[in-house]
């Protein structure tokens, strides 16, 4: 069930890929693509990373790719693992991150977090934080909306791995 759903995944947006980080340093795992877009391809839904959710082992590297524009990729203070770092991408432009801990990773869009831009990252086994991500202090109704479903999908994928 892990596999299928992880070679599913890498058919949709991820591509076998080593990336040239800033200084030199080259990461050595999966590329994940994660389009940052106005309307959903296949919905009426507006504002959307695409795909929301993404699974990733440590060491692989999630690229935010700035289709549209006025989009960005910003950890919520309260939605990374202990000791993670988060990150913010620069507003129009394309921005790579490398995931390095385990866990869940929550992230939203800056000018469009009230209306339910947001996104979930799972590395490795997630279920060390991911429950606590439930707890985070959401306040745009769109926002909440958004994240409730997310999760409902992303129940089945870390309780299928723990
Ligand atoms: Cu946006």
């Amino acid at each position: 069930m892990k596999l299928t759903r992880r070679t599913t995944m890498s058919l949709l947006g991820a591509t076998a890929a080593t990336a040239l980080l800033p200084g030199g340093a080259r990461a050595t795992g999966t590329v994940h693509e994660v389009q940052m877009l106005n309307k959903h391809p296949d919905s009426n839904e507006r504002m959307v990373f695409h795909p929301d959710i993404v699974e990733a082992q440590p060491g692989d590297t999630i690229r935010f790719v700035s289709v549209d524009p006025a989009h960005n990729a910003v950890t919520y203070d309260d939605m990374i693992p202990e000791g993670a770092e988060g990150w913010k991408t620069r507003i129009n432009k394309d921005a790579e991150v490398v995931v390095e801990a385990e866990g869940a990773y929550g992230y939203y869009c800056q000018p469009h977090k009230a209306l339910g831009m947001v996104g979930l990252i799972l590395v490795g086994d997630a279920s060390g934080n991911y429950a606590s991500l439930k707890e985070a202090n959401l306040r745009a109704p769109n926002e909440k909306k958004r994240w409730q479903d997310i999760f409902a999908r992303a129940d089945e994928i870390v309780g299928g791995s723990a």
